[in-house]
């Protein structure tokens, strides 16, 4: 067996190798600032926007944390100061790194942007961003392991007044309470919990074991994030990979380009 916490042994004081990295795309717009504060710190902050780096931020962070069972007393940040960052097409970014010593794994996370109902994510959205998590097992054992995907929304770029509903088992809507124009629908296909409150982050944080409750603790209005926890043993020699998606997604009857010019006017107003 393997502690996440020595796999991803970092001090915590280096940016991650390759971030800020963006996806950069006329209407589709996905960033990742650098990483501080190591594996037991806030991971990086994150930008989603469906006009461009100068439009309205619907995400600010999406992450990834983990824990071993049976090992860790905690989850932990999933990165390496280390790990090698690519972008493999222009709506992909890549992160991944080797873990060699003890029971060796292999670990990739991928950020995809893709426009449009692409069949993946929610039907209607205008933008869905897939977060990918593989995990390999390279060594000998089994390992059992808790992984937390992590979005802290903000819906129309506002990260107050945000409004939550379950939409499905493994489905979380957001609206905002003052510009409805759009919402923001997280899925979490085959996730044995998805939690959504206004303080999740600090669950992976903290220095104790935590697993989530399916359900809308706070529905809000309030600064909403929402989680989804997989658990998960991978033989030696297996992978596995976690999909999580994040739709931008026009309000019902709104059409979409006259509400991004309406979102845009409103905010015009509002400054
Ligand atoms: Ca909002
Ligand atoms: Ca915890
Ligand atoms: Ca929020």
């Amino acid at each position: 067996m393997v502690s996440v916490a020595a796999l991803l042994a970092g001090t915590g004081a280096a940016s991650a190798q390759g971030f800020p990295l963006a996806i950069e795309d006329p209407l589709a717009y996905f960033r990742q600032s650098a990483i501080s504060g190591g594996v037991t710190g806030s991971g990086p902050a994150s930008m989603l926007s469906p006009l461009g780096p100068n439009g309205p931020n619907f995400l600010n962070q999406a992450w990834w944390w983990g824990r071993v069972e049976g090992q860790d007393v905690r989850e932990f940040a999933i990165f390496r100061p280390d790990m090698v960052v690519t972008q493999p097409a222009s709506n992909h970014m890549r992160a991944e790194f080797n873990y060699t010593a003890g029971s060796p794994l292999h670990i990739t996370m991928d950020f995809i942007v893709q426009r449009g109902n692409d069949g993946a994510g929610v039907p209607g959205a205008s933008i869905t961003l897939r977060q990918g998590l593989t995990v390999q097992n390279t060594g000998s054992t089994p390992i059992t392991l808790s992984l937390f995907n992590f979005n802290n929304v903000q819906v129309n770029g506002t990260a107050s007044n945000d409004l939550a509903i379950q939409t499905a088992a493994t489905q979380m809507t957001f609206i905002d309470g003052e510009i409805p124009g759009f919402r923001y629908v997280y899925t979490a296909p085959g996730a044995s919990a998805v939690q959504v409150g206004s303080n999740i982050r600090t669950l992976l944080t903290n220095s104790t074991v935590n697993n989530l409750v399916t359900g809308v603790a706070e529905s809000g209005p309030d600064n909403l994030e929402v989680a989804a926890q997989y658990t998960l043993t991978i033989a030696p020699g297996q992978s596995q990979t976690l999909l999580v998606f994040g739709s931008i997604v026009p309000a019902p009857g709104a059409a979409a380009l006259l509400t991004l010019g309406g979102l845009l006017v409103a905010r015009r107003r509002r400054r």
